[in-house]
């Protein structure tokens, strides 16, 4: 091993034996353990922009800011080469792309055998969820990706204290990941490394294992988020009776308070961090932010659902943020942040549609080239993203950090449905709740989708990364709250903000005028809302929104809160084919809560 070695601050032997396998295998040239310092930022920051791969920005506009374009291959998560390796197919389920453990692993070591030759191995201990939470979880990542070890410093806690944590003998989840680009070959080192034709993101419940092989980008590569907080974490719960969601946490204080808080499952794409970020439009109503994307939830003493964010950051879409659709959003972003894939404007700062109404002259594109409106291309990839503390956000709840979690009063499940779904309903209980959750859907709206307008189901958003069965982990939620005292449990709730009238226009303005609908769901929550039953559960009577100088007119409302019994006849034969497709897994009670849906169309 060279002189650059970093030795590792601890003497935790399964670890350090555990790390030594690896860099046995990988080869890399030296190994560097991530201490998490400032210090340890800026040296790596400096190596970036030696090798291209980040660029700083204007420091008088954007501090300790930087922008990294990838690969053009290499954009986004590749759910096509996720891979859930459970001994039994069964236990990965339908919505899942199962591979046998002990064959995945013999294929990716093929890739994996000196794939970090001519590198740097950097090993990073992490902390999903505060230091000492009972709810938090140590993982620790290996990577020849120095990218992967910025964003992830801003994305979770890392370094020497998550050893400390971790102490001789605590338990964590290893994280493997390589760009799969070694330098023994002589070429030339590229800016943004991949093996675009070998992606890997393969995960092993059964021995909570991440192997991540071929990209350098989010989802794939940053493995504290949607490999470990979803897809492994949701395996631990279902084990320890608890829940990993891809979930939104927010608190709604009244003008007169109290507070209460409310965590959100979306579908990627609609809106989540603008919704965890939201600017009230009601007087006196005050939304602060807990975490943007993802809730670990655990029964407390008093049998509240407690939730933490395990995050640290925001990985948040970059196009379409603006100051008109997330203002605190924006104001997060002032520097100390990390730009994958955006544009670049002349005076060295960033930029992506809607940012300014109109763009500014001389911007270069995310693949570097210069770029005009009429290019007919973006200037930034859609999926441009940036990475940012959280701490930074203005609306950031003063207690987001806290250990012990926020006590949930309200879950809210929300697709993007231009029909049929009302703008809001509240579950009857937890279990109509989890019938709600469970065929929560989108209707597919590029052609690379599939057909436009088909109902895809997303149950609870988290279609793409429950680790495990989904009719299993449908039964989870039904068992977690088995028992305990219905007054306790949050209430449940589906919203849909994306209903359109036959002209397609939106009927609902969404964004801060969220609030109202919040309002009505805390209410609810006080059990004084006025409210109607519909087959769906409960809705606000014509009158119990707070409308107030909102100019929606009263055939849009009733169309938003309207249920078609017709049209839920349809949906009704969707479910069933979708609930079919989890077979024996699939737990009695949704069958009956179909039935019970069912009937009451027929009323
Ligand atoms: O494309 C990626 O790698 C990121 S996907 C993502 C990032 C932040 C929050 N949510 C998501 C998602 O797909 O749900
Ligand atoms: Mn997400």
């Amino acid at each position: 091993m060279t002189t650059t070695e970093v030795r590792a601050a601890t003497t935790h032997q399964r670890l350090l034996d555990w790390v030594e396998e690896c860099r046995q295998i990988l080869g890399p040239d030296d190994v560097h353990w991530c201490d998490g310092s400032e210090a340890e930022w800026e040296r790596l920051c400096a190596s970036l922009e030696a090798s291209g791969t980040l660029h700083r920005l204007n420091p008088d506009l954007r501090p300790n800011s930087f922008l990294a374009r990838s690969d053009p291959a290499d954009v986004a998560r590749v759910e096509d080469r996720t891979f859930i390796a459970s001994v039994d197919a069964d236990d990965a389920g339908p919505t899942n792309n199962w591979r046998a453990p002990a064959e995945l692993k013999a294929e990716l070591l093929e890739h994996f055998r000196g794939s970090m030759a001519g590198r740097t191995m950097y090993v990073i201990p992490f902390s999903m969820g505060p230091l000492r939470s009972h709810i938090s979880q140590i993982g620790v990542q290996l990577t020849d990706s120095a990218y992967v070890v910025v964003n992830m410093r801003i994305m979770a806690r890392i370094g020497d204290e998550v050893l400390a944590q971790l102490g001789t003998d605590g338990d964590f989840v290893p994280c493997l990941h390589s760009v799969g680009r070694p330098l023994s070959d002589g070429h030339p080192d590229d800016p943004w490394p991949c093996d675009t034709d070998n992606k890997y993101i393969a995960h092993f419940p059964e021995t909570r294992e991440i192997w991540s092989y071929g990209s350098g980008y989010g989802g794939n590569a940053l493995l504290g988020k949607k490999c470990f907080a979803l897809r492994i974490a949701s395996v631990m719960a279902r084990d320890d009776g608890w829940l990993a969601e891809h979930m939104l946490i927010m608190s709604v204080t009244p003008p007169r308070g109290p507070k209460y808080y409310v965590a959100g499952a979306f579908p990627s794409a609609c809106g989540k961090t603008n919704m965890a970020m939201m600017v009230p439009t009601l007087p006196g109503w005050k939304v602060e932010t807990v975490g943007d994307d993802i809730a670990w939830m655990h029964f407390g003493e008093d049998g509240r659902l407690y939730a933490i964010n395990p995050e640290h950051g925001f990985f948040g879409v970059a196009p379409n943020t603006s100051y008109r659709t997330n203002p605190n959003g924006i104001e997060t972003l002032w520097g100390n942040c990390i730009f994958t894939n955006t544009a670049a404007t002349a005076d060295g700062d960033v930029w992506w549609a809607d940012l300014t109404p109109t763009p500014p002259e001389g911007l270069t594109d995310w693949r570097g080239r210069p770029w005009s409106p009429g290019s007919g291309e973006p200037a930034a990839h859609p999926n441009a993203r940036f990475t940012a503390p959280a701490s930074q956000c203005p609306s950031i709840a003063p207690e987001w950090e806290d250990p012990a979690g926020v006590p949930i009063s309200a879950i809210v499940f929300g697709g993007r449905r231009a029909r049929n779904a009302p703008l809001v309903t509240a579950a009857r209980d937890w279990r109509h709740g989890v019938f709600l959750g469970s065929i929560l859907s989108s209707e597919t709206t590029a052609a690379a989708e599939g057909e436009m307008g088909r109902v895809r189901f997303d149950p609870f958003a988290m279609r793409p990364f429950c680790g495990y069965n989904m009719g299993d982990y449908m039964a989870h939620w039904l068992e977690v709250a088995a028992g305990r005292d219905p007054s306790r449990l949050p209430q449940m709730f589906w919203v849909n903000w994306f209903r359109r009238g036959d002209d397609g226009r939106f009927l609902w303005p969404g964004f801060g005028d969220n609030c109202r609908v919040l309002r009505w769901i805390t209410e609810r929550v006080e059990g004084r809302a006025e409210s109607v039953e519909t087959p769906l559960g409960f809705s606000p009577t014509s009158d119990a929104l707070d409308l107030s100088g909102l100019p929606v007119p009263p055939e849009d409302m009733d169309e938003l809160l309207s249920v078609d019994r017709e049209a839920w006849r349809g949906e009704v034969d969707l479910i069933r084919e979708h609930f079919d497709s989890f077979g024996r897994h699939l737990p009695g009670e949704l069958w009956e809560e179909l039935a019970l849906l069912e009937k009451r169309l027929e009323a």
